[in-house]
């Protein structure tokens, strides 16, 4: 009896307001405000008008693979003006003025052991880091790895978070503001990036931690690449790729489609921002979406909830709270 009058007193008390608040889509989507798309850094994770190298690297394994690259263009540039060298001194020394009465001379048996055997050394030398740099984009992500599936589609980009409650985020390039086809659409802004590169809704993905990134099609083959995370691979239609993806460092990632797949695929750019962790656990909730491990850990993440509900790792103290934003 008493129970049923506290419970009675329980509901009386709470103001309608508030309820109505909770219950308001309105609400709810103003809540997925909270996450504001990182700007990007002019020069990182983009290619640069003139540019002529290899745009800088953000993943372990592209740094790896900009070390050998660069290794490689001295062996070849060592090869090519040695050989240069020895064209011009033979040129020079044998002419027929200099040496009427050519030599007969037609095998020497320690130039040839030479010549073969410093070339197989070279080769030899060049495959272990080579061979070393296959294996390593191929290493298997580990067990607790968060997973992301991209998934491409005529002619667009769709993003899975099958480990984050499988919600799917679809990516759509952004149209310039004087766009005659552009409709209702949001205009692209500095903010979203370069023309042409820039997306509605980003990939976005915890920094420092490896990832199992998961490629696939649903239509035709397409292939997701970003050059300055190293990664390249097809999405096949009815197939799963996988490979270990990692993000150094926070920041705005651009790539494209790499394989021709219809009339619009070059309007089909990738864009990866990578956040700190609890950052991008705000970003999921913001998405309906669950923490990854929160089963584990006991985390309580309700994806009914409207996601302006303050994440675990925002907590002060909490074991995945980052450090305070720097104004
Ligand atoms: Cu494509």
């Amino acid at each position: 009896m008493a129970q049923d009058a506290a419970a009675t007193e329980q509901l009386e008390s709470a103001d309608p307001a508030d309820v109505a608040d909770v219950a308001d889509p309105e609400a709810v989507s103003a809540g997925s405000d909270a996450y504001t798309p990182m700007a990007p850094t002019e020069g990182k994770g983009m290619p640069v008008a003139g540019g002529w190298d290899i745009q800088p690297q953000y993943s372990e394994d592209g740094e790896f693979a900009y070390g050998l690259h660069y290794g490689l263009i001295w062996v070849m540039a060592g090869i090519s003006i040695f050989v240069l060298a020895l064209l011009l001194y033979v040129i020079f020394r044998f002419r027929k003025g200099a040496n009427p009465v050519p030599s007969k001379t037609s095998h020497n048996t320690l130039i040839e052991v030479i010549w073969t055997v410093v070339p197989a050394l070279i080769l030899l030398a060049i495959a272990i880091p080579s061979i070393t740099l296959i294996a390593r984009q191929y290493e298997t992500p580990p067990k607790d790895a968060i997973t992301i599936k991209a998934i491409g589609y005529q002619w667009y980009w769709g993003y899975a978070y099958p480990d984050n409650g499988d919600f799917e985020i679809v990516s759509n390039m952004l149209k310039e503001e004087d766009d005659p086809t552009r409709g209702d659409a949001r205009a692209r802004t500095d903010t979203d990036g370069p023309e042409q590169l820039a997306v509605d809704n980003r990939m976005v993905v915890p920094a420092g931690v490896p990832i199992r990134l998961q490629v696939t099609a649903a239509d035709v083959i397409h292939s997701f690449a970003v050059p300055s995370l190293w990664f390249k691979m097809d999405g096949v239609p009815g197939r799963l790729n996988e490979r270990i993806f990692q993000v150094d460092e926070p920041g705005v990632y651009y790539g494209q489609c790499s394989e021709l797949c219809g009339a619009r695929h070059g309007f089909m750019p990738i864009v990866v921002e990578a956040l700190p962790m609890d950052q991008y656990n705000a970003w999921v909730l913001a998405q309906g979406g669950t923490i990854a491990g929160a089963d584990e850990e006991g985390i309580e993440a309700d994806p009914s909830l409207p996601p302006t509900q303050e994440p675990e790792s925002a907590v002060e103290g909490a074991p995945g709270a980052g450090a305070a934003p720097v104004a």
